[in-house]
């Protein structure tokens, strides 16, 4: 039966490949629930010959070679039956419906829906519709339900979009193709001709049917050619059909490191790293996790189970480092610590600040009052005094004066309004700021103060202020001194609210804002990227400019800046379901601030990162990304990082050449350089004979992460001011920015750039006068 069926289909085929592609316009009926449906053939189906019964709202539509339908709306919706996607993944809405052109209709009714499900089956049951948001052109890749019919907006991503973003058609767990427009392949190297609703369900075709390498695909009809991996393919010029083929294939130039950067492997840690800060003056990056709620247990391997995490009271700590200055080479350093959780309190989800010493100082979390202090020197945590008022998913930062401002913060503690506080580092106590309410920063999160007061955007600036750039579209500045005042620094442009996007200050007094959602969790991940210009002075006018949008909207995700002036944009998912890898965007990408726009970096990520993940320049210029999960028994745990190593290391395939930093300052005993702002700083460089345009600098301030906020990194180009030849390397002379404000005091990686190659970083302390 099911032969016969499948040669009927074949015939079909064989029909509409014949037939000219305008004929398939004077077909388009009318159906009775108001859709429009793109059919070539009416021979309805016989579901009984067939183990899957084709609902009857789809199969019409299975048997035709064109699975499109129109809502009433005008959209175009693709339809796959007897399909559906993961019920959790990005689930906006379900319901009852009558029928799937009901279900389609309230889909395209409902913001951020992109797909629709309608249960044949249940059509009695209350939830018989589900509309989800997911990322059209990329993650839809459903899986057999009988009787269900899965429609989906088409993607408005097509190949010129796609081909715009990297070339690549990235399908998650699947090989990795790389894709040209306009182009076909030849007939002798096809092995069929189907039918699909996307080229990426054409290319899931190729992926799980041996001996195919490349698909091409005709938007215009969707007829999805499958191709063999004969090495003799070769592609002809086509005006309507473009063409995806295995990368490894290798047909055209393959994309350097140069230009795509290069994950290294993975590393096993015996936490999750949800929290990660670097230890100044050293090569070592501090991770740790606290207990939380969960019970579960970890496998590295199948043969034993090596990490139990259980309610035990502790909080774990790793550190991890590298050996010497070869930044190939990551050895795993591990120092694992059972501070006891009733002396510290559980740092999970806190807020995290590096002082003016370089000591990490966490506070609130999963308990919400206790502070603790990791000094590196003693290499161990210390309690703090408590704050007044208990938080977790507060922000934290340091002002110029070197203290540090908590704000917001409900998701922890006490319900009450979470106002600031400041914390004197050196006297270590807690001063209370009623006069720095949360009402003017939060979002309008569809849960509530719970959230919307979650995560601030947070920049230490001139004279003690506090800026604060986000998430809410508004914009406050904040003041410190006395009970604390604030004043409104106007709305961020066009942007929504963006709860768990990032906020970077990639050069003096400009920070690039990306992504995030309107709500915490449930919502879809913005595309929006802005730029936010500071004043010279506190509380002057705020400059804000909407960048091009990233190549993919992200929520949960990281950003870096590197000592080139670019922010690395890295993981995150399409639609904010904290927990979860759905829809995690595997493909980074970076802001170039001479362009002010993004490219895409063609170079898949190993893990999914989202959710309770991490990234954190390193200093030898790569960027650490780790983490995700902490969601129990559930299987998005990642105890693991990666090392990405960006592009600027690279010439072509292979290593760049870097420049050295022999010298710091004129002392060649210091090791441990402190310069208070506006010092001037010699560096010595060797060897000159790599630079084109002599050097540049840039100081990056010690980064911190968690829940995608680093209030501590920023970067402060610096450029030389004389220059004079020591022996056969070159010593500059640089000024380092006069206020604190700037400058926030701590430890800095101070780099030399060669043709935006950069050195290994030599640390240098901003100190307190
Ligand atoms: C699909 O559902 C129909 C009707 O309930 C049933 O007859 C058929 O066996 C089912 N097929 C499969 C593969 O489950
Ligand atoms: C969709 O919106 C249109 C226009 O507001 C309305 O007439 C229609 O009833 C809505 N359909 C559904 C299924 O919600
Ligand atoms: C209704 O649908 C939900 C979700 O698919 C399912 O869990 C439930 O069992 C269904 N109920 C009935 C009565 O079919
Ligand atoms: C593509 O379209 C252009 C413009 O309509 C036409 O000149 C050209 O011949 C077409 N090429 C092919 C290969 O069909
Ligand atoms: C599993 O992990 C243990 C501990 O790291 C190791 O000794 C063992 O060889 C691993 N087994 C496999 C099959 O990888
Ligand atoms: C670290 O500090 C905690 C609590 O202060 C203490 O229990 C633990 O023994 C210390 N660990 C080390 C290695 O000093
Ligand atoms: C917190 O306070 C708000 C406002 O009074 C109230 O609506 C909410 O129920 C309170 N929540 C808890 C957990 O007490
Ligand atoms: C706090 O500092 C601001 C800005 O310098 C100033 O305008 C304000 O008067 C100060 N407030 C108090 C209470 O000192
Ligand atoms: C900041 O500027 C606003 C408007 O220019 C003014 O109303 C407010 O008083 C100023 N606040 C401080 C602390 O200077
Ligand atoms: C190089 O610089 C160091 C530090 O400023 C200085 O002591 C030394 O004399 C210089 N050497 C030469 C050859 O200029
Ligand atoms: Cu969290």
């Amino acid at each position: 039966m099911k032969t016969s069926q499948s040669l009927g289909i074949l015939a079909l085929f064989a029909q509409v490949r014949t037939s000219s592609t305008s004929a398939r316009s004077t077909e388009v009926i009318q159906t009775q629930n108001a859709l429009t449906v793109s059919s070539n053939v009416g021979s309805p189906d016989d579901s009984s010959k067939n183990a899957l019964v084709n609902a009857p709202g789809c199969s019409g539509l299975l048997s035709s070679n064109n699975k499109r339908i129109q809502s009433s709306g005008g959209t175009e919706f693709a339809v796959t039956c007897n399909s559906d996607l993961p019920e959790e993944m990005g689930k906006i809405w379900s319901g009852n419906s009558v029928s799937l052109a009901d279900c389609i209709e309230r889909c395209e009714n409902t913001t951020s829906c992109t797909a629709a499900t309608f249960k044949e089956q249940a059509r009695t049951n209350s939830t018989n519709c589900l509309l989800q948001a997911v990322l059209i052109g990329r993650a839809i890749n459903p899986a057999p339900r009988n009787g269900s019919s899965l429609a989906y907006k088409t993607a408005d991503t097509k190949c010129s979009a796609l081909l715009a973003q990297g070339g690549r058609v990235q399908l998650p767990e699947r090989r990795d193709y790389t894709l040209q427009c306009k182009t076909d392949v030849i007939p002798e190297t096809a092995l069929r001709s189907t039918y699909m609703g996307s080229m990426n369900e054409c290319l899931i075709a190729c992926d799980t049917e041996e001996g195919c390498a490349a698909i091409s695909y005709r938007e215009l009809d969707q007829r999805c050619t499958l191709a063999s991996a004969d090495k003799a393919v070769r592609f002809v010029s086509s005006n309507a059909t473009d063409v995806a083929y295995l990368t490894a294939l290798d047909i055209t130039k393959p994309l350097e490191k140069e230009v795509t950067g290069s994950w290294g492997r993975t590393i096993d840690f015996p936490v999750i790293p949800v929290a990660v800060a670097l230890l100044p003056n050293s090569q070592k990056l501090l991770a740790w996790s606290a207990d939380y709620e969960d019970d579960y247990t970890i496998t590295y391997n199948n043969t034993e189970q090596i990490h139990s995490f259980r309610r035990d009271g502790h909080l774990y700590t790793t550190c991890h480092g590298r050996e010497g200055s070869q930044y190939s080479s990551l050895s795993f350093l591990r120092l694992l610590l059972g501070a006891t959780i009733s002396v510290l309190g559980n740092m999970f989800c806190p807020g995290i600040t590096l002082d003016a010493m370089g000591r990490m100082i966490v506070s609130g979390g999963s308990t919400d009052k206790p502070v603790s202090v990791y000094d590196a020197d003693i290499g161990n945590w210390t309690a703090a005094s408590p704050m007044h008022i208990g938080r977790g998913y507060q922000s934290s930062v340091l002002t110029s004066n070197g203290d540090v401002f908590v704000l917001g913060g409900s998701w922890s503690g006490p319900n009450v309004t979470k106002y600031g506080e400041i914390y004197d580092t050196r006297a270590d106590t807690w001063t209370e700021l009623p006069g720095c309410p949360t009402a003017p920063m939060q979002t309008q999160d569809k849960k509530g103060i719970y959230r919307s007061d979650n995560h601030a955007w947070l920049f230490g600036w001139k004279d003690g202020s506090i800026f604060q750039a986000g998430p809410s579209k508004a914009m406050n500045w904040f003041y410190a001194n006395g009970s604390g005042s604030y004043s409104p620094a106007g709305l961020r442009g066009d942007a929504e609210d963006s709860m768990c996007g990032n906020a970077v200050m990639y050069d003096v007094g400009k920070i690039l804002t990306a992504g995030g959602s309107p709500s915490y969790d449930n919502t879809v991940g913005h595309y929006a990227a802005h730029l936010v210009s500071l004043p010279s002075a506190a509380n002057g006018s705020v400059d804000v400019s909407r960048a091009p949008d990233m190549v993919y909207p992200r929520v949960q995700a990281n950003s870096v800046v590197l000592p080139t002036g670019e922010v690395f944009v890295t993981g995150g998912q399409a639609f904010s379901d904290i927990f979860t890898d759905y829809q995690a965007i595997y493909y980074s990408e970076m802001f170039d601030p001479r362009t002010k726009s993004f490219r895409l970096l063609d170079a898949m990520q190993p893990i999914p990162r989202t959710y309770h993940s991490v990234a954190i320049l390193l200093p030898d210029g790569t960027v650490f990304t780790g983490g995700g999960g902490l969601c129990g028994p559930c299987r998005w745990n990642h105890l693991d990082g990666s090392i990405y190593e960006p592009p600027y290391l690279f010439k072509g395939n292979e290593y760049a050449k870097r420049p050295f930093i022999t010298r710091t300052g004129t002392d060649e005993s210091t090791t441990a350089l402190s310069f208070t702002a506006g010092a001037e700083v010699t560096i010595t460089v060797s060897p000159p004979v790599y630079s084109q345009a002599g050097h540049t600098f840039a100081i990056v301030r010690a980064g911190s992460a968690t829940h995608s906020t680093d209030t501590d990194q920023r970067r402060v180009p610096l450029r030389p001011i004389s220059q004079a030849p020591n022996g056969s390397d070159v010593q500059y002379t640089v000024q380092l920015p006069s206020d604190y404000g700037t400058l926030p005091a701590g430890w800095y990686m101070l780099f030399a750039l060669d043709d935006d190659v950069p050195s290994l970083a030599t640390w240098i302390r901003v100190a307190l006068p």
